[in-house]
């Protein structure tokens, strides 16, 4: 059985307890790997690889550690092919999907922060009248550490460690134990562009050991995260008293706004998208769905004929639109919210079943489901269900659906559907989320700041936001 091993200071190593977890491929529901089961002690020796090489690191000249990043991008964009299959067969995405999203925004990530660390500046203020010049510094923050979900794998791994190296931090990263296999392969591409020994190190295991050995460890002084929010509000807690900087993109029940001025077609195609890519599984998902009320039934009658076209299949062939779920655990309890809209007497419109695939009876696959709902106060309406599942109900004012919209514990994005620019305005100011989108979904410009509010997380990623996170600010008074 193929093992995949940890990388640290630069080498491909087994764990030192010799523990092993098992790795399923969602599709047919078998092990078809083993990952480490990594302990304190292998954190540990990711620590002092990451320790030894930051000296060297921080002091790497920008233009050099660009020159790294972005040879490590080309090679993931050389690679793609290989990544993708590799992506798709450990999470169950379609392969198209880790084709023109997933692997493409990995690379990206490292261009992106490649070229951003040479744009990154500091302030200087004057104080006039007192003969001084104040100017900060922004300096790496030393070994930090960077732990991601299973949704998005490649792509969120890379999104936080690009900008870490860029700032010159070293660091200790887990991927989900779920989602370990193009996180291993980062490790081969990042020798092969010449990143030093120590910079990147990856531990792979499960979260309450080897997550909880990063989150706790006294001198990695930054945390970025990203998962759900049961865990973020763990993470808050167990470091408040060791004063870390955290940065956490948690959950999301994100709302998708839809009045009866859009534009109809645009927005159809762009609502089944943003209800069920990549199984309904990103944190970005519009997955309560508000429809203005005259429009209501036409809006419907002609989604649920769409949601029911969609192709529910393996990840490998190229028409599937779902594939499958991420995990056996994970599809129970996707389920058992399609059991709780039953109990809360909602109408499961569409959907709501297991699909048996031929040939792969035994993978983890769900029917794209469509929940209306009476009241946006039900369970499945307020809580993340983080599956092919989505609400809709009607709405009959502005002030109706905000409040709506609002009345949520999360706030990571919502999207808009109006050609009514003042109502655009009034409702982009008084949404509480970090992100909105307007007669569009999930385009993203890696610029702008990304995350949520409430208990959608704190921080932002993105953009200059990303380092600043990884950097201190010192500033510097010089009295003359
Ligand atoms: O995430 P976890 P889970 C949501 C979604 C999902 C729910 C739970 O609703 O159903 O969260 O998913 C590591 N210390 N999202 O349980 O456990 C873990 O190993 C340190 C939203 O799979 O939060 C993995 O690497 N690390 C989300 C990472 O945290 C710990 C994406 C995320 O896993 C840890 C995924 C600990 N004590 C799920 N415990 C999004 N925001 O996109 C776990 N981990």
């Amino acid at each position: 059985m193929h093992r995949i091993q940890n990388y640290i200071n630069g080498s491909f190593i087994n764990p030192i307890q010799d523990n092993w977890i098992d790795n399923y491929c969602p599709a047919n529901g078998e092990v078809y790997g083993q990952i480490p089961n990594s302990s304190k002690e292998d954190v540990e020796n990711a620590y002092i690889a990451a320790k030894s090489a930051f000296p060297v690191w921080s002091q790497t000249t920008l233009e050099e550690r660009s020159r790294i990043l972005i040879k490590i991008s080309e090679l993931l964009e050389d690679n793609l092919q290989g990544f993708a299959e590799a992506e798709s067969k450990d999470n169950g995405k379609p392969i198209s999907l880790a084709i023109s999203v997933d692997i493409p925004r990995a690379a990206s990530n490292f261009r992106f922060f490649g070229n951003a660390i040479t744009q990154f500046a500091s302030e200087s203020h004057e104080s006039v009248g007192q003969q001084a010049v104040n100017y900060t510094l922004r300096q790496p923050i030393g070994v930090v550490g960077c732990i991601s979900p299973w949704n998005l794998p490649l792509y969120l791994f890379t999104w936080k460690i690009a900008p870490a190296i860029a700032a010159g931090n070293c660091v200790v990263a887990k991927p989900s134990e779920v989602t370990p296999m193009t996180a291993y392969l980062l490790g081969e591409i990042c020798n092969e562009a010449g990143l030093p020994k120590g910079v990147l190190n990856i531990v792979h295991g499960l979260g309450t050991t080897s997550g909880q050995a990063i989150v706790v460890h006294p001198d990695i002084k930054a945390i970025s995260f990203t998962g759900g929010t049961a865990t973020g509000i763990h993470i808050a807690k167990v470091t408040a008293p060791m004063f870390k900087k955290l940065s956490l993109e948690l959950g999301g029940k994100n709302p998708n706004i839809i009045f009866a001025d859009c534009d109809y077609k645009d927005m159809l195609d762009t609502t089944i998208r943003s209800s069920f890519a990549n199984q309904g599984q990103i944190c970005l998902c519009g997955s309560r769905i508000f429809v203005e009320a005259s429009i209501y039934e036409m809006f419907k009658t002609d989604f649920v004929k769409k949601v029911k076209e969609l192709k529910v299949g393996h990840p490998s062939e190229s028409d599937t639109n779902i594939g499958a779920l991420v995990s056996k655990p994970h599809l129970e309890k996707v389920m058992s919210y399609i059991d709780i809209a039953k109990e809360e007497k909602a109408a499961v419109l569409c959907g709501g079943n297991k699909v048996t695939v031929q040939g792969y009876e035994n993978g983890y696959y769900l029917e794209p489901t469509v929940i209306e709902v009476s009241t946006d106060e039900c369970r499945v309406n307020q809580e993340e269900i983080f599956g092919p599942v989505v609400t809709i109900m009607a709405f009959e004012t502005e002030d109706n659906v905000l409040q709506m919209a609002n009345k949520v514990k999360y706030g990571l994005s919502a999207t808009l559907w109006t050609n009514n620019l003042k109502r655009t305005m009034r409702m982009s100011n008084q949404l509480q989320a970090g992100i909105i989108w307007v007669n569009t979904w999930m385009m993203r410009d890696l610029r702008t700041p990304f995350g949520g509010v409430k208990a959608s997380g704190v921080g932002r990623e993105g953009g200059f936001e990303a380092l600043r996170f990884f950097t201190e600010a010192k500033n510097v008074c010089i009295k003359y």
